[in-house]
């Protein structure tokens, strides 16, 4: 049997939802029909072909991905579900109407070209239907394949991923946006191919992303999380321990990624960028040989590990002790290793250079740590669950390494903040086995592994606590989200 991963994605062709055990049905279609007559209504005739996409939870791995390294996700029954028509009727100019069943979200209007630049000054909440267009436009021709192009396209999106959360509710954007167009241009291809492909789109939006989200929003399968392997994408089940459940909760802190991405998440790309580059310089590559080569972490481990060996240990940590500093760089310092300046090192990418214009300095010792431990951690994770302990033993150690991988994230990448501090505080007085921030930080969501049999006192423990606390808004509790590593959609489309 072909593997998972290689296959296409599975259209139905009836408008029958496809959820995992557990998420009602009857509610499952009234959406779908509530999403029918919603088209119907503003754009006058019936979609053509729904698509959806899983949001996901990031078990443990973070901020690994876009250095090369495993991750351990698994999806969320959250999701965003895409209905779509093709309106080829000789308009001029075509036109790309994007609408949404939440009013917070007024239509967007782009014109149908697949070459337009999106204007990342200026963000809206379309922009990520483009992301897809694009995405499958250069696919298309990648392949040699005519992509049909321009073709005027009326949508309609239906999220449910809390955005600004943590959960992916982009790549669940991007993904059900991807197959949507796909669908109705009656393309399909292997999961692993369009989560390559969403992967690399949803970078149009500012992000230099890796591809976690958009691998396991494709290739997710219902009872398991999956190891997540880059260059080339993998997905391999990894199933979780009886006795235990993640319950995800929301700090309320929405870290808006696109807005923040030169201080934040580009800024920490950028840090591991310098790091690997002025690790493979101290490790004896010629300045010009890193820059040109050196593009992750990864990329410099076997270096590292010949070094870690001479000393009896394969630790890439430990050639970050030796040769980075724990004293923030400053431009200038790592100018002298480079040889080159900077801007001319980012000079491909326009985003790395508003990363370098906002940054006052650069911690290349404590990003490289949190990367090459965090990496370890995963696989430690993923070993642990196929171990021989109990099942109580492993749901403890599984705890211990997200509280591990918590605090390599709170204190050496500093992508927390004070919201989630107190939110994982709380989790582990309240009996978790473990808690951590999860997906990219500065706000969102944080995962806890709980206990099966206690997490109904668990949940009301968090809900009495929350309405108490003055500075956490007392609606929390209708954001309380938890869910079971048993209940998760497929992605699927479905014919209407
Ligand atoms: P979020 O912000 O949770 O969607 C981001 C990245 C991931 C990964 C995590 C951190 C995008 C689309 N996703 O996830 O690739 O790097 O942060 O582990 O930017
Ligand atoms: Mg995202």
């Amino acid at each position: 049997m072909a593997k998972h991963e290689e296959l296409p994605i599975p259209i139905f062709s009836s408008l029958e939802p496809v959820y995992g055990d557990g998420s009602p049905l009857e509610e499952a279609r009234l959406r779908f029909e509530k999403l029918k007559s919603k088209f119907l209504e503003i754009f006058g005739h019936q979609p053509d072909v729904y698509a959806r996409s899983p949001g996901r939870v990031n078990l443990i791995g973070e901020h690994i991905d876009y250095e090369g390294y495993s991750v351990l996700p698994m999806a969320i029954r959250q999701d965003t579900i895409i209905a779509i028509r093709k309106h080829d009727t000789g308009e001029s100019p075509k036109l790309l109407r994007i609408a949404n069943v939440n009013d917070k979200y007024t239509m967007c209007t782009y014109a149908a070209d697949p070459d337009q630049d999106i204007d990342l000054k200026n963000h809206k909440w379309g922009h990520y239907f483009i992301c897809g267009y694009k995405g499958y436009n250069e696919f298309a021709k990648s392949k040699g394949v005519d992509a049909g192009l321009p073709v005027g396209l009326d949508v309609l999106v239906d999220g449910t991923v809390p955005t600004g959360s943590g959960l992916s509710s982009s790549a669940a954007f991007v993904c059900s946006s991807t197959i949507a167009i796909m669908a109705a241009f009656d393309a399909n291809f292997p999961k692993k191919e369009i989560a390559q492909l969403t992967c690399e789109c949803e970078r149009h939006i500012g992000t230099q992303s890796g591809g976690m989200d958009q691998a396991i929003s494709v290739m997710a399968k219902s009872g398991f999380a999956e190891l997540i392997d880059f260059n080339p994408i993998r997905a391999t089940d990894v199933q979780l321990p009886a006795g235990g459940s993640f319950v995800i909760l929301h700090s309320l802190a929405e870290s808006q990624k696109a807005v923040t991405a030169a201080t934040n998440y580009n800024n920490r790309v950028v840090e591991c960028r310098l790091a690997a580059v002025v690790l493979g310089i101290k490790l004896g590559m010629k300045p010009q040989e890193a820059i040109s080569k050196v593009k992750t972490l990864s990329d410099v481990e076997g270096l590292c590990v010949s070094f870690a060996s001479s000393r009896s240990s394969s630790d890439p940590v430990l050639a970050v002790k030796e040769f980075l500093n724990e004293e923030p760089y400053t431009a200038e310092d790592i100018e002298k290793i480079t040889e080159e300046s900077l801007p001319s090192v980012f000079r491909n990418s326009s985003t790395s250079l508003d990363v370098l214009r906002a940054a006052k300095h650069f911690k290349l010792f404590q990003r490289a740590s949190h990367v090459y431990s965090e990496a370890k951690r995963v696989h430690a994770f993923k070993d642990t669950v196929l171990s021989e302990l109990s099942d109580e033993d492993m749901l403890k150690r599984l705890g211990e390494l997200m509280n591990e991988s918590h605090y390599s994230c709170s204190v050496l990448y500093e992508c927390s903040c004070p919201e989630l501090e107190e939110l994982v505080k709380i989790c582990r007085d309240n009996g978790a086995l473990g808690a951590r921030l999860t997906g990219a930080g500065w706000g969102g969501c944080a995962v806890a592994l709980v206990k099966e049999s206690i997490v109904p006192q668990f949940i009301l423990n968090l809900k009495v606590r929350f309405l108490l606390t003055e500075n956490i808004p007392l609606h929390y509790s209708e954001k309380f989200n938890a869910d079971r590593w048993s209940l998760f959609p497929h992605v699927s489309t479905m014919g209407a």
